[in-house]
């Protein structure tokens, strides 16, 4: 039976970068996902009958949040739903199901990299049936809908069993419980030499890969240990738990402390990596060298023909504007186009489905391919692997290689979270409204060429986003970049983007802070952020 349900409108249901992020207490409120999921099949045309992908990863809420969506895709109309046993799809294990079950689309229960837990972030997201995040003219229209929104309609049944593997039915429609794993690493098998990797582990390479207790563990065991044959232990952090042990899964030097020590230590394995939340992040690292995910991305584009799902080479590469020039230097070299991008996956959509772009990357640790339509962090390692196992060199021996060829880009991040949101407004419209008059201007022997604020034109469909960072050029060729973060659910987060090109190879060991530190200080005085927000250093360096 399909009850109609009274409701009104929460404000503020407005998906950010990747969908809609808020305190899980916010989520628990009568009727508020109930709100936004109807807004959003309102928003959508002729699924009748369709399928319906959704999994989430596994944080606190999940369980409760998907029972409620699969009834509310019952009443809607749909004909069959897939979701992952334990209510578990990584955010590309998602991307891949709906892809290769030709899904209508899918709803992802996550707030990726964010805390979990009773207090902590919850967060849900829809994707198209290309697979990747639904682009900004459907997320407006559920945003829209969602402030008139008057009833929604779930079915009475009960719950399903999610640890069940196999076919069901809620009302009319079919729910089918599935391997999370499966489909995924059969994908992963065709698109890299496993021959090689399984090689590379046989002849005793070590690594060690942090799942940081979300939900690539399940991934990363089937795939690195009981199919590579990597050491058991090899995976830490390999249970996916509810709030993430009370860690923050992010990927990065602050967050996997704990792996890089081991990594950077003497004894430590040549080879470490990890992933966020939601497993669509990742983070690599060798011995004795930290590969910032811009320098990742355009290592990944120079050498993506050695995988055998790449060997015809890359059409074009795409990268999310504050992501360094590093890919830029790539895409030159190999006579493709380097597509800039707004910050946030869903741009990235498009060019892949016009065969535009074949890598994608942003520098908030996300790199994938055309072969899902999110970000992908275990594809990023197997990658990886298969370089390294082709090359047989170090990560760091690649590295210098790359700068060597390319020169090197100096890249470091500084976010300043939970900042004062009209502090942060004013600061951002501040230095909106000094834009002409920057040019010419010398800051600390650094003469501005240029500024602006970032709008891109979408060249397949010709939609314009705007206002998507403040970015400030000097004349040696430095570049800050002013944002705010779009996926924060307390305050406001600045992030501040710095980068410096440095083509002489006798200079290409400095630390990065100290190679950046004249920048940084540019960076801080320009918007006085100190004066304006009360903090005088940033919460976190990347
Ligand atoms: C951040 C990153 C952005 C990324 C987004 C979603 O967004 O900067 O590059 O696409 O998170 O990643 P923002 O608006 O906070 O800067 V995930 O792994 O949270 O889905
Ligand atoms: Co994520």
């Amino acid at each position: 039976m399909i009850r109609v349900v009274a409701t009104t409108p929460y404000d503020g249901q407005k998906p950010g970068t990747s969908g809609l992020r808020k305190k899980v207490p916010v989520f628990q409120q009568p009727h508020y996902i109930e709100n936004f999921v109807q807004a959003l099949f309102d928003s959508l045309d002729a699924f009748e009958g369709e399928t319906l992908v959704i999994g989430g990863d596994g944080r606190y809420y999940n369980r409760e949040a998907i029972q409620t969506v699969l009834k509310m895709a019952a009443a809607a109309g749909f004909g069959r739903v897939l979701v992952g046993k334990g209510g578990i799809l990584s955010t590309p294990a998602a991307s891949c199901v709906i892809r290769k079950h030709e899904a209508f689309g899918g709803i992802i229960l996550s707030a990726s990299h964010n805390p979990g837990g009773p207090e902590g972030d919850f967060g849900i997201k829809y994707n198209i049936g290309n697979g990747g995040p639904a682009p900004e003219h459907v997320t407006d229209a559920i945003f829209e809908r969602s402030k008139t929104i008057r009833e929604y309609r779930i079915l009475d049944g009960e719950d399903v069993d999610l640890d069940a593997l196999g076919i069901t039915r809620l009302g009319d429609m079919v729910v089918d419980v599935i391997d999370p794993v499966e489909d995924y690493a059969e994908l992963m098998g065709e698109l890299f030499d496993f021959d090689a990797i399984r090689d590379l582990f046989a002849s005793g390479f070590s690594m060690r890969f942090d799942a940081m207790s979300a939900v690539t563990g399940p991934y990363a065991t089937a795939i690195l240990e009981e199919t590579l044959g990597a050491r058991p232990g090899t995976v830490m952090h390999g249970t996916p738990l509810p709030d993430f042990g009370g860690h923050h899964p992010d990927p990065n030097l602050v967050h996997a402390k704990e792996l890089c020590d081991l990594v950077m230590s003497e004894e430590g394995p040549e080879f470490g990596a990890a992933s966020d939340g939601d497993g669509d992040r990742n983070m690599i690292i060798g011995r004795g060298r930290f590969v910032t995910p811009s320098d990742s991305l355009a290592i990944i584009a120079a050498n993506a023909h050695l995988a055998p799902g790449y060997k015809a080479g890359i059409t074009g590469i795409a990268r999310s504007m504050p992501t360094s020039g590093a890919a830029d230097r790539v895409a030159d070299k190999l006579g493709i186009t380097c597509y800039e991008t707004p910050t946030g996956w869903k741009f990235f959509g498009n060019l892949l489905d016009a065969g535009l772009a074949t890598v994608c990357g942003e520098e908030s640790f996300g790199t994938g391919s055309n072969h899902v339509r999110e970000k992908d962090g275990l594809w990023a390692v197997l990658m990886w692997l298969n370089i390294l196992a082709t090359r047989r060199q170090s990560v760091a021996e690649i590295v210098a290689d790359h700068w060597q060829t390319y020169g090197r880009n100096y890249y470091t991040r500084h976010d300043y979270e939970e900042v004062d949101s009209a502090a942060a407004d004013a600061l951002m419209a501040d230095l909106r409204a000094r834009l002409e008059t920057l040019p010419g201007t010398v800051i600390n022997g650094l003469t501005v060429e240029r500024a602006d604020d970032f709008a891109y034109r979408d060249p397949v469909d010709g939609s314009v986003t705007t206002k998507q960072g403040i970015r400030v050029f000097f004349e040696d060729g430095s570049r800050i970049v002013y944002r705010l973060s779009g996926t924060g659910t307390a305050g406001a987060t600045l992030r501040i983007y710095l980068e410096r090109f440095e083509p002489d190879a006798a200079r290409h060991d400095l630390d990065t802070q100290d190679a950046l530190a004249g920048l940084v200080q540019i960076a801080r005085d320009l918007p006085d952020i100190e004066g304006r927000t009360g903090r005088s250093a940033p919460t976190v360096i990347t």
